[in-house]
């Protein structure tokens, strides 16, 4: 089986001192990333993948773009069921066209760039460290924990929650034109949805609250996704938009719903629908 690359060989090591926990740099890196976090649920790494490795990260998400589950749906910002019994004002009633697509983690090969940097230990430990967590851990979900999103020309990645609390992403190729990053820092918490808020973005009236990422490829991005109402804004030019999605988790053995899995990949394996026994999941929140 190939092997995954050394940490040092992939980051732009000069900025981003991984493999020196605890140096003066490391913790200069860290308290911005937590500030920037707790301000604004998000954190930019700029220039974080070595330069000289930024045209191969666009080469190989490239190739797996191919292997991407393309089906275009009709969703809501919560991923509910469309028939949802909810009241007529309730924002999960407002629906949009979800037009991209994931390439599922066993589909990337295991000594691509991406794979190297979700399953390393120091990068782990550094993702931990900017969340205020003494541990994260890849998901055991064998399609979700790894995937690369692919925003095909003429498509978006509508308003949504992410089912997971913390996302690491790395944009591997822009759109030459749109494909914007939008988001709404804390627009919800574990404890409260904030529907007229949420439903004031969604209808456009709320765009006041709305930030916007001018991200380059190979700038690393930590964000709190549960709780940011957030989507990728249509792709102009010739060009997909490619973004590879890193999900850890606080808990090991964390898995996705049998429903959400067969609407993002198309398919299921055993591993889903056990875990449809056990279900573990972090709080009561819709999705
Ligand atoms: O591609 C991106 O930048 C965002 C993707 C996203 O929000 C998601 O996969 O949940
Ligand atoms: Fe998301």
């Amino acid at each position: 089986m190939p092997r995954t690359r050394e940490i040092d060989s992939l980051l732009n090591t000069a900025r981003y001192p991984l493999t020196r926990p605890g140096s003066a740099e490391w913790r200069d890196l860290v308290f911005h990333a937590r500030l920037a976090l707790r301000e604004r649920g998000c954190a930019v790494l700029p220039d974080f993948i070595a330069p000289s490795l930024v045209d191969t990260l666009r080469t190989e998400g490239a190739a797996m773009a191919r292997s991407a589950h393309h089906i275009v749906e009709t969703v809501n910002a919560y991923n509910l069921p469309l028939d949802a019994p909810l009241p007529a004002d309730h924002p999960g009633c407002i629906r949009a066209r979800r037009g991209n697509a994931f390439v599922p983690r066993d589909r990337i090969p295991t000594d691509a760039v991406i794979h190297s940097l979700y399953v390393h230990r120091s990068f782990q430990r550094f993702v931990a460290d900017c969340f205020e967590m003494s541990l994260i851990h890849e998901l055991a979900d064998p399609l979700a924990g790894l995937c690369l999103n692919v925003v095909a020309p003429g498509e978006s990645h509508p308003w949504h929650f992410d089912t997971n609390e913390y996302t690491v992403s790395l944009l591997t190729q822009r759109a030459a034109d749109g494909g914007v990053f939008e988001y709404c820092p804390n627009i919800r918490s574990a404890d409260e949805e904030n529907l007229d808020t949420v439903r004031s973005v969604l209808t456009g009236s709320g765009e006041h609250l709305v930030h916007r990422l001018a991200l380059r490829p190979g700038d690393l991005q930590l964000f709190k996704g549960r709780y940011a109402l957030h989507r990728v804004t249509a792709v102009g030019g010739e060009a997909a938009r490619h973004t590879a999605i890193f999900a850890y988790s606080a808990r090991p053995g964390v898995v996705g719903s049998v429903e959400r899995t067969r609407q993002l990949f198309g398919r299921v394996l055993p591993e889903h629908l056990a875990a449809a026994r056990r279900s573990v999941r972090v709080d009561q929140l819709l999705d």
